[in-house]
């Protein structure tokens, strides 16, 4: 039994399960950790290896230089990390040339799409990509093949006006971190449209992302309110909210720490949704249930709607022994 404080109003606080870290993330700083212990500082990262500030810092601190793009490395021999988001072809093809020694923190659910996309090819099909414009793991994807190869779909609107490029059959891969309802949306669309088009075996869109929107749609209708742990530019995260929301949730907020809650905007409410991004440390949910006890008197009951035992192996280069005594 909860202790009960007289003063306080009640929240009936509904925690995600499963929410934050997923394996493709837990892989990736895994081993930007293991490279600064093996290798010492400085390590390099391509991109922020997670779309976390908090995650950043950590890593930071420890001795990595995040960079956006290659040219900002120098040729000392310390190893470049290329982040969990994936990168284009040319990014190794430069990284070798240059004789850099990289690591590739790509999530090998998004290799896996890569992998698509080239088998796709070769097979002479028009590949379709469902995603957001500009997002790395798009550019990343869309990377993988030449310039014009690949097309982009972002909307039910580009899947109702696209027109083929070629006469090949067409084949759509996904972004890993996509609505599931707007990708099937827009998937029923081109199916109807182009009834031969190829198809990933299972989804594109992680299992990561499938279950903790889930989760979000099973309690999102009973909260007043709901809070996404997570960053603005973490696209998993940002479904969340979204889900949320459409699921009609009044009020559905993504916060990367508990300095960014607004009082304000929890007023009243007696009942609160927590998920956190597949980006989003644990100790930030955390940090943002004891604000919530500040204010609150907060009864927190964990709403789990699957269960997650998925790990990835660590490149060969960390698999054997690191030391930890320097
Ligand atoms: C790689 C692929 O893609 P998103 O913006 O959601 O990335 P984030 O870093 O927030 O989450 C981890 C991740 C990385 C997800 N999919
Ligand atoms: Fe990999 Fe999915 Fe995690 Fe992205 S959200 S890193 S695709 S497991």
């Amino acid at each position: 039994m909860q202790e009960t404080n007289g003063t306080l109003p009640r929240l009936e606080l509904k925690l995600c399960a499963p929410r934050g870290f997923c394996a493709g993330v837990d892989r990736a700083i895994q081993i930007v950790e293991l490279a600064l212990l093996k290798y010492g500082a400085p390590v390099y990262v391509r991109h922020e290896i997670v779309h976390n500030k908090y995650v950043v810092e950590s890593l930071r601190n420890k001795g990595a230089v995040f960079v956006e793009e290659l040219n900002e490395v120098p040729d000392d021999g310390q190893p470049v990390i290329f982040s969990a988001h994936g990168v284009p072809k040319s990014i190794p093809a430069e990284a070798q040339r240059r004789n850099m020694f990289f690591l590739d923190a790509t999530c090998p659910l998004v290799s896996k799409v890569h992998k698509e996309a080239i088998l796709h090819d070769r097979r002479e099909r028009e590949v379709l990509l469902i995603g957001h414009a500009g997002h790395p793991e798009v550019i990343g994807t869309m990377g993988q093949l030449p310039e014009g190869t690949v097309h982009l779909i972002e909307t039910v609107a580009d899947a109702k006006s696209y027109q083929p490029h070629s006469d090949r059959q067409l084949a759509w891969i996904s972004q890993t971190t996509l609505s599931v309802d707007d990708t099937s949306e827009i998937v029923r669309v081109l199916k109807e449209r182009f009834p031969d088009i190829a198809q990933p075996h299972k989804d594109d869109i992680c299992y990561a992302t499938t279950n903790r929107q889930e989760a979000v749609k099973f309690i999102a209708s009973q909260c007043d309110a709901l809070i996404v742990v997570g960053a603005p530019n973490s696209s998993n995260s940002q479904r969340l909210r979204e889900v949320a929301e459409r699921e009609g949730c009044q009020k559905a907020v993504l916060l990367q720490r508990a300095a960014d809650i607004n009082w304000k905007d929890f007023e009243g409410i007696t009942s609160l949704g927590v998920t956190a991004g597949a980006s989003a440390p644990e100790i930030l949910v955390e940090e943002i249930i004891e604000a919530f006890r500040s204010h609150f008197d907060v009864v927190v009951e964990t709403i789990r709607t699957a269960t997650e035992d998925i790990s990835f192996n660590l490149p060969r280069e960390l698999r054997e022994g690191v030391s930890t005594t320097g």
